[in-house]
């Protein structure tokens, strides 16, 4: 059985996304796509050689008889509409983060696929698929570096350009360590504070740039996120964690190590688009192949999608009033506590 995806949304993830589906991965093949700018829709499928269908829009495409799974990759602020449209014509549905930019909007979409009775969405919270992230999440669980204690964090970025808003450090950018790093210590957020340091003259005047976000955990894990995004050497992600026994570290990106002009050096990425290029591949074959074996997708769940919602909310007050925020989750629906055999995390 192949995957027939509808796609809403052909941007520069949008697009990548129909590559990997097209051409690297198997089950899955793009028979549909929407965009609000025509032209762009149409331009892709062409350009990709895809047969697939342009719908005028959203709802039309989610509605198409032969779209089994709907890819959104739409603007942050569509994805609810666009998550609900299709859980409302009972198609399964991938979407990028955020699963919707409230947490409001996030238990909608719970609320939603608990009526329909079994699980359709998958966040592409795609770190939790990251070879890296999962060898140090192995060396957490099996106690090789014994309790964690502290994690130290960087999301490092060349630069952004203006329509990038202060927010955006937390909403868009900060988002995948809230979503990775309660994941990789398996534990639960208790407060956030955020600290501003000198600025960068690299930051535009609107933005506070960089920044250093403060979690506490229900277990007393403190945890220390830098977000930089105008750093310009290069897109960077770190994250070190500090055991009662050893301390575990992201790997850094494989390149090869160099002697030159007085130097020993090794490449460092410039576009995010590299970096978690795997990831991306595995996240996405997981989706086809989970439906395929369950009927049901069971990696990062709209609970993941609230979860992260309620945090980035506690760290944008924080941000914006310099007080710590405490984080209160409702409880989690047993719907969502149930490990799915084909899970991602039982395939660790
Ligand atoms: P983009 O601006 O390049 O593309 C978005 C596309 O969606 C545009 O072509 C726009 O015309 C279209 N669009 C917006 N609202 C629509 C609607 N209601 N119906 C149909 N088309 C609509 O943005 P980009 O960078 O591709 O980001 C898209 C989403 O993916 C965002 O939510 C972003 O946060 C997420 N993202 C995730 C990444 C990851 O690492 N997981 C990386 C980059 C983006
Ligand atoms: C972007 O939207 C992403 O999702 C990338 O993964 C992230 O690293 C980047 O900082 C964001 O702006």
């Amino acid at each position: 059985m192949t995957l027939r995806f509808g796609v809403i949304g052909t941007g520069a993830i949008g697009r990548e996304h129909m590559k990997r589906i097209e051409n690297k991965l198997s089950g899955g093949k793009i028979v549909a796509v929407t965009d609000v700018n025509q032209e762009a829709a149409k331009q892709v499928v062409t350009q990709m050689k895809l047969e697939a269908d342009v719908y005028p829009d959203d709802r039309s495409l989610v509605a198409a008889d032969n779209v089994d799974a709907v890819l959104v990759t739409s603007w942050g602020p569509a994805h609810e509409a666009n998550v609900l449209g299709a859980i409302e014509a009972e198609k399964y549905v991938f979407v990028e983060k955020p699963l919707a930019t409230t947490a409001e909007g996030c238990m909608k979409i719970i609320e939603a696929e608990m009526n329909h009775g079994k699980r359709l969405v998958q966040v592409g919270f795609m770190r939790r698929y990251d070879k890296g992230y999962v060898q140090l999440k192995k060396a957490i669980d099996d106690h090789f570096i014994g309790e964690p204690l502290m994690v130290r964090c960087a999301h490092r970025n060349p630069e952004v350009g203006e329509s990038y808003t202060d927010d955006m450090a937390i909403h868009d950018t900060l988002i995948h360590e809230l979503d990775v790093l309660h994941w990789l210590i398996d534990d639960e957020y208790e407060s956030v504070s955020v600290s501003f340091p000198k600025k960068t003259k690299h930051a535009l005047p609107h933005l506070r740039d960089p920044r250093v976000v403060t979690l506490e955990t229900k277990g007393g894990v403190l945890i220390t996120a830098e977000v930089f995004v105008n750093c310009k050497y290069g897109y960077d992600i770190q994250c070190e964690v500090i055991g009662e026994e050893g301390i575990a570290s992201l790997p850094e990106v494989d390149s090869i190590s160099f002697r030159k002009r007085a130097t020993l050096g090794t490449n460092i990425l410039m576009d995010w688009k590299q970096r978690f290029i795997e990831a991306y591949d595995v996240e996405l074959q997981h989706f086809i192949d989970s439906i395929k074996q369950s009927g049901e997708p069971s990696g990062p769940n709209a609970w993941d999608g609230y979860v992260a919602a309620i945090t980035v909310d506690a760290a944008l007050k924080a941000s914006n009033s310099w007080q710590k925020q405490f984080i209160s989750l409702k409880e989690k629906p047993a719907f969502y506590s149930v490990k799915k055999e084909n899970s991602h995390e039982a395939m660790l």
